[in-house]
């Protein structure tokens, strides 16, 4: 049986009206998981979210504080470099924008790019304007149930228009930054700016 189905019946654009499937991509209903390393296991009491570097203040909220800020529920798609794609997930957490709203007094100007930290050492780099787009979810809920920890539980970042290594699975923080940093995999060869609809696969 192959991973891929080989004429998936779906629309032909998503719902930024860009192609459903991006150049590239393959469409699977498979979830396979990719993970450099280990699989760290948190428990949600010992579960901490901060924020750091250009802060006037370092914040840190318990995962109880986390789950009382605004909660969405985005219906995306899911696009992997290495060529496959998930179609139709529902998606539970607490957008990037809806976060901002409470910490950005906390803030510095300066701040441009943010570095997500996860539990295990992985880190990868945005600027503050796309983290601020409409999408960027910091999410603990895959279609009604608790993500699963090989898939980034109990909390991660998924960013649906860029590749999905732009999201770090287990996260514990954000930190602000003045100058852009590559993350893990940007450091890699990965390209800085992942959109899947341009191919932005590799650091050139
Ligand atoms: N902490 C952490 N986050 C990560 C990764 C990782 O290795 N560690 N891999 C990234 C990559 S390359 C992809 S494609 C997606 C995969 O998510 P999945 O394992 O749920 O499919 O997570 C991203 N986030
Ligand atoms: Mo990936």
């Amino acid at each position: 049986m192959s991973l891929f189905k080989t004429k998936p019946d779906f629309p032909s654009e998503n719902s930024y009206g860009l192609p459903k499937l991006p150049p590239g991509q393959l469409y699977t209903e498979k979830f396979p998981v990719m993970t450099y390393g280990p699989t760290p296991i948190v428990e949600l009491e010992d579960w901490r979210f901060e924020i750091t570097g250009l802060v006037n203040q370092r914040r840190v909220w318990t995962w109880k504080e986390f789950m009382a800020l605004p909660q969405t529920t985005l219906h995306s798609d899911f696009h992997c470099v290495t060529h496959w794609s998930r179609f139709d997930d529902d998606w539970s957490g607490v957008l990037f924008r809806d976060l901002w709203e409470v910490i950005k007094d906390d803030v510095k100007p300066e701040a441009a790019f943010v570095m997500q930290h996860a539990y295990g050492g992985y880190t990868t780099n945005l600027p503050l304007a796309w983290m601020l787009e409409e999408d960027v979810l910091i999410a603990h809920t895959f279609n009604g149930k608790p993500l699963e920890a090989e898939h980034g539980g109990p909390m991660r970042v998924f960013t649906p228009k860029r590749y999905a290594w732009k999201g770090a699975k287990w996260i514990k923080g954000l930190e602000f930054m003045e100058h852009d940093r590559p993350g893990f995999w940007e450091q890699n060869g990965y390209s800085n700016s992942a959109s899947p609809w341009k191919e932005e696969r590799y650091w050139d």
